[in-house]
């Protein structure tokens, strides 16, 4: 099969095309990639000569109509994807988000591909710490930042390419992912970096936000599974139980890397943090028969911390300039 993959220089796209390349050795992948602050080909370094990389921004029509014409599939992971970034300058957002999809719509429309589309649990907005509930597909939209805005705006428009023009298309919501190949702007790689520099990890607020994790490689296949196996014009939420505050995250990494598990400050809170996101993913186990295979977090962070520790390499050119951006705004409260 050949597929495009776009954003597959990031984490979870380069995530994507490793594991596909594992269990799918016939698989004939072209990844478009912008190589944003996001993006580097050092993720997709193992599998270079085996992938057909071309170096592109998924608003370029003429570029995408040219790829997506060469294509049976596309799976598209390419966004601006940091919520804090997206506080401090929207712009970014709104145009790789909401343009680029709609670029990539009109493609697959035009040239009848099949199209996955990755979205975000954050559409659905938070839930309370004690609410019972957790999203499933009925859910109602209620996103509360630029970025989990635009998400909820491109998701909307692949349902609308979806029944006015027949596109084939499937759109799946994940929860937050963790594993290697991830940005040190994001939570796990910043304190597990911070850590290994010798910085204590920062907490925003009081560390009782909560996130339901999953590992990557869970995400990846449970994609191939609606992909292969997925109701066209459907959503499906992707999830593996994994809910965890903030706190005990940062605690855990301490403890694992044999710190003192106090050994953390608060910093200033992300100005409309979410409090709390949960996955209830029943229809994608009992409807199409995915089940993750990390079940225990506590192993996935081991495995991750120890790649992180083994390929400093890869996360160092990107560390200074995160934490540059951090101190502009980040201000220790306790
Ligand atoms: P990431 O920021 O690590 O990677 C994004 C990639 O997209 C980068 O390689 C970047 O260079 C590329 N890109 C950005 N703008 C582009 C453009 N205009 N044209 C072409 N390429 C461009 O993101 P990620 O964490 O890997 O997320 C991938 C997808 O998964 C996103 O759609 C995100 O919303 C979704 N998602 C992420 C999580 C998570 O926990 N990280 C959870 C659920 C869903
Ligand atoms: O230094 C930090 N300290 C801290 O307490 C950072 C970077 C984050 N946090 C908190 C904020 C969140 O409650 O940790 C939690 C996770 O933060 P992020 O890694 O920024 O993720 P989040 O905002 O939850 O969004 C992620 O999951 C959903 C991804 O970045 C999105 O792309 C995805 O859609």
């Amino acid at each position: 099969m050949r597929m495009l993959v776009t954003g597959g220089a990031g984490f979870i796209g380069a995530n994507f095309v490793h594991r596909t390349l594992a269990t799918r050795p016939d698989a004939r992948i072209t990844v478009l990639d912008a190589l944003t602050y996001a993006g580097t080909r050092a993720s997709l370094a193992p599998v270079a000569d085996r992938i057909t990389f071309v170096h592109g921004d998924i608003c370029d029509a003429d570029l995408v109509n040219r790829l997506v014409a060469e294509t049976d599939l596309v799976v598209h992971f390419a966004a601006e994807s940091h919520n804090d970034n997206s506080l401090a300058d929207p712009w970014p957002f709104v145009r790789t988000n909401v343009v680029g999809t709609t670029t990539l719509l009109q493609a697959v429309r035009t040239h009848d591909v099949r199209y996955h589309h990755i979205s975000t649990d954050e559409v659905y907005g938070d839930l309370e710490l004690d609410d019972p509930a957790r999203f499933t597909e009925t859910t109602p939209y209620n996103p509360s930042s630029p970025y989990s805005s635009t998400k909820a705006s491109s998701d909307l428009l692949v349902r609308a390419w979806a029944r006015s023009f027949g596109i084939r298309a499937t759109i799946s919501n994940c929860s937050n992912n963790y594993g290697p190949y991830q940005h040190v702007e994001k939570f796990i790689p910043r304190q597990i970096t911070n850590v290994l520099t010798g910085v204590r990890p920062r907490l925003y607020g009081t560390g009782a936000n909560v996130r339901d994790w999953i590992h990557v490689d869970d995400h990846n296949d449970a994609v191939w599974t609606i992909v292969e196996r997925g109701e066209l014009g459907q959503t499906y939420l992707i999830g593996a139980d994994g809910e965890a505050n903030n706190r005990t995250v940062v605690e855990t990494i301490l403890e694992l890397c044999g710190k003192d598990p106090n050994d953390f400050d608060f910093v200033t809170d992300r100005p409309g943090h979410d409090l709390r996101y949960a996955i209830d993913s029943t229809r994608l186990r009992t409807e199409l028969g995915w089940t993750p295979t990390y079940s225990d977090f506590r192993a996935g962070l081991t495995a991750t911390i120890d790649w992180y520790r083994t390929n400093e390499n890869w996360w160092r050119p990107q560390k200074d300039a995160t934490e540059a951006v951090y101190a502009g705004t980040e201000r220790v409260t306790g």
